[in-house]
Order: C-alpha cells, then structure tokens, then sequence
C-alpha cells in the first residue's frame, strides 16, 4: 500500500521544478486531518468538551458546533506551522486570517477551507466533512497579504480536496492532474491509496436535492425534478433520489457512483446556500478533473469572479450529462440572477 505522504513526494518528483512547498502544505493538511478524525470519532463518549454546540454564531449565522471551532483551529495551526502558507479563509472565521509574518511573510500560498462542513449532522452520526482549496498569492511574497489573494476564480486553483469523516475516513484531492482518493487505516495511523483516477460516470442515475424546499425552487429546476421521477427505459429513469443532508458526503457517493447534487437559488436563498470560495470551487475542480462538470445552472462555476469571502452561489454539480441536462431545464425555464 503507498501512503498519502509517499503519493505526494512520487508525484512531486515528476514536477522538475517543484520545490516542496506544496507537497509540505498537502501534509500539514493530511496530519490535521488525522487529529479531526480522531476527535470525530470520540465527539459521542466527549460530547460536553467537544461535541455538541459552541454557543456562537460564524459568519454565517449559523450556530458553531464545538467540532467545528476545533477542527477551524487544528487546520489553522497545522497550515501556520508548516511555513508555507501566508494565510487563510474560513467558513469560521469573519474575515482572513494573516498568519505570524517570521514565519510566512515568504509564503506563496493561501488556503479557504470549510473545516467541518455538515457539523449539523455530528450529533445524529451521519458523516460529515473538510473541503480546501488552496491558491498562488497573487500579492508580493513578503508584503502584506490582501483579500485579492482570497477573491480569485476557480480556475486559478493549484489544488483542492476534501477529508470525508464516514464510515470510513478518505482524503480525496487533486492537483489538476487526476483525482485521488486514500483511505484512512486507524491501526496504521496513515491514509493508503485506495482510488487512484477516480472519474465520475458521465451519467449516473442519482440526484440529490433538498426536495423539501421545492416550491420556493426556481421552474427549471422544477421540470428537471419532474424529468428525474418521470418513467423511461432508454435513460433508466425514474432516477434515485438521494440526499444525506451533508454536502460532502452527497458528493463523495456522486462521484464514484455518477450523480448530481443540487443546491439552487429559493426565494428565502436567492443565491442559495452553499460558499463559493471554500466549498463550491474546491469541488467543482474535483469534479472537472474527474470528468464531471459544476455550474450555477448557467455558468461555468470556477470561471466566476469573487466579489465577497462568504458568497453563495447556486451549485449543479456532478456527471456531466445530468449536470448539462439541468442546465438546459434552468435555460428554458429560468433566468439568471
Ligand atoms: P439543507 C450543511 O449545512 C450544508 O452546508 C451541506 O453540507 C448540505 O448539503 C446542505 O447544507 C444541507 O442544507 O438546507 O438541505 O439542510
């Protein structure tokens, strides 16, 4: 079995000019990974130090569960330690974070990250997950760090990935060359290359939406749910519905299955509810570089410019077929914006 930190380096080594920082970054992110696993799988037996809610509110209004704040606070300090990031975003933190200048002021990435998304389902034990991102600078290495380096597309990310905390714990990323999936053996204490290459279905028989919100969703998305349930052998439809309730998750099973998962604009979210920067694009380069295919129902999601850390965007994304599919029910139906 070849372990993540072996991946890393044998890959690194097909980059002439790689220098090792962001083989250095991808294993601070890998430890920190290892430490939220850990406290995860005690939250239930620790649950007055960890699990359970903060009793604050993040930047989102959303109630922090005690794992977030931590699992926030061990990828902080793990990408801080290691020297090669001059800061970060958060899903927990108001505004970017500028790490310690002795330490990073040379530093040539950045990383957002939502560090435990799905924190809602901790309590009810339905896995939950990390998504990063990570970028160039865009500001000169040793001056100041500016939220430029934070607000840029998609398509200028060098690499993204996610930790899924389920029944078993798998590190997935990329670093636009293929998408990588490890497992996590506890009795080893390392991630083991598990899926090399994944690529996802061009059409898959799953979609995952919160129909629980269907009338406030916009009529394209409407006629693709009715297309979905409608009975036709050739398409093998009606499709599954599928919907943990825990983005990561949906994705995860979505992309070695075929799928798509939904989160569109309502009229209590008219941007709907998901981020742009630390949870859209990060997934939707995962996506495209597993042969798949992300969009707000009109655009290509990773070639949309950031205007604010915390944006929400509509989000299609999965195989690529199904996501083409609903963008064609969202162009006839529906307007943007
Ligand atoms: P709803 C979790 O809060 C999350 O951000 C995603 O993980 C998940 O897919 C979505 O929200 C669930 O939202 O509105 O369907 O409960």
């Amino acid at each position: 079995m070849i372990t993540l930190g072996e991946y890393i380096v044998k890959k690194q080594s097909e980059y002439p000019n790689a220098t090792g920082e962001l083989t250095s970054l991808l294993s601070s992110i890998r430890r920190a990974a290892k430490v939220v696993n850990r406290e995860i799988n005690r939250a239930g037996l620790v649950s007055d130090i960890i699990g359970g809610s903060f009793g604050r509110e993040n930047a989102q209004g959303e109630v922090q569960q005690k794992l977030d704040v931590f699992a926030n606070d061990i990828f902080k300090a793990a990408l801080e330690a290691r020297g090669e990031v001059c800061g970060i975003a958060s899903e927990e933190e108001d505004d970017f974070v500028v790490f310690d200048s002795h330490t990073s002021a040379n530093s040539k990435y950045v990383v957002l990250m939502d560090p435990l998304d799905g924190s809602s389902n901790i309590d009810v034990n339905v896995s939950i997950g990390t998504i990063f991102s990570i970028y160039r600078r865009i500001s000169e290495p040793g001056g100041p760090v500016t939220l430029e380096d934070f607000l840029q597309p998609g398509i200028n990310q060098i690499a993204a990935g996610y930790v899924v905390y389920g029944s078993s714990t798998m590190l997935v990323y990329t670093t636009g060359n293929g998408v990588h999936g490890f497992t996590y053996d506890p009795s080893l204490g390392s991630f083991g290359l598990s899926h090399e290459n994944i690529r996802i279905p061009e059409q898959g028989q799953i979609y995952s939406i919160n129909e629980g919100n269907y009338i406030k969703f916009p009529e394209g998305v409407k006629k693709y749910i009715k297309f979905c349930q409608e009975k036709d052998d050739d398409s093998k439809r009606p499709y599954t519905s599928r919907y943990i309730g825990s983005l990561v998750s949906d994705f995860h099973r979505n992309m070695l299955k075929g799928g798509i998962y939904i989160y569109p604009s309502g009229t209590s979210a008219p941007n709907g509810k998901l981020r742009l920067l630390y949870e859209c694009n990060p997934l939707a380069f995962l996506a495209e570089q597993a042969g798949g295919k992300a969009t707000d129902g009109f655009r290509r999601i990773m070639e949309i410019k950031p205007t604010e850390l915390h944006q929400r965007t509509p989000y299609f994304v999965g195989s690529i077929r199904m996501v083409d599919k609903a963008g064609e029910f969202m162009t006839q139906y529906s307007s943007l914006g």
